[in-house]
């Protein structure tokens, strides 16, 4: 049985997008959780297994999987045929794997030291530079036009994700931004953005 742990309008809307994407609901049962916002509302939500109370986690059969990237190779892997990612095990697995892991421990943490305006050697020797982030992506583009090649993957939905929630983040680069506009131009998208706003605004009755 999977299990998924979703807050409206939060990094878990990447997970409710992919879901629809895959077309996989009738598998995941989604369960809305409160996590606490950074303008003061929201709190834990005791009922959500996640280690530290974040937002997305999907319970398999008991075992809580966290992290946008190791949550979406794992229902690609589940359910192979839906379209959203190369054949696990394949050499273009490979690289799909790579711009998961990539994504998590490169590309959102640059993308957060940039914002908060913090430099410093051992950040850059790590993670190297948004800046060089940015020049991956665009090399991948170009050669597009998806940054798996001809196909739209779970790596684009993933990818695109920050720039889609914090738009002065995103580069000032015609291509990044066309695959920036397509990617949320994606009617899976828009859904879970109307979905999302209205539980949004359940919540918000409930605690007035
Ligand atoms: N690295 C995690 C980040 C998860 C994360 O930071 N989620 C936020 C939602 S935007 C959260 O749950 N915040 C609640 C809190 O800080 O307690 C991932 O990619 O899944």
């Amino acid at each position: 049985m999977l299990t998924f742990f979703h807050s409206p309008n939060s990094r878990s809307s990447a997970i409710a997008a992919l879901i629809e994407e895959m077309n996989i609901a009738d598998w995941v049962e989604t369960r809305i959780v409160t996590i606490p916002r950074q303008d003061g509302s929201g709190r834990r939500d005791p009922s959500n297994p996640h280690p530290e109370g974040k937002v997305p986690a999907l319970v398999h059969d008991g075992h809580v999987i966290t992290e946008r990237g190791a949550i979406i190779l794992h229902l690609c892997t589940l359910f192979p045929d839906s379209g959203l990612s190369p054949a696990p095990g394949t050499a273009a697995w490979g690289e799909f794997i790579s711009w998961m892991v990539w994504y998590q421990g490169v590309l959102e943490p640059v993308v957060i030291f940039e914002g908060a305006a913090l430099d410093h050697p051992w950040l850059t020797s790590t993670f190297r530079s948004h800046k060089e982030a940015v020049a991956r992506i665009r090399a991948a583009l170009d050669r597009g036009p998806w940054l798996m090649g001809d196909t739209y993957s779970a790596a684009d939905l993933l990818v695109h994700a920050p720039y889609a929630w914090f738009k002065e983040a995103a580069p000032d680069d015609p291509t990044i931004r066309d695959w920036i506009a397509r990617c949320m131009a994606r009617p899976t998208g828009r859904k879970i953005l109307d979905r999302d706003a209205a539980l949004i605004a359940a919540q918000a009755e409930a605690t007035a």
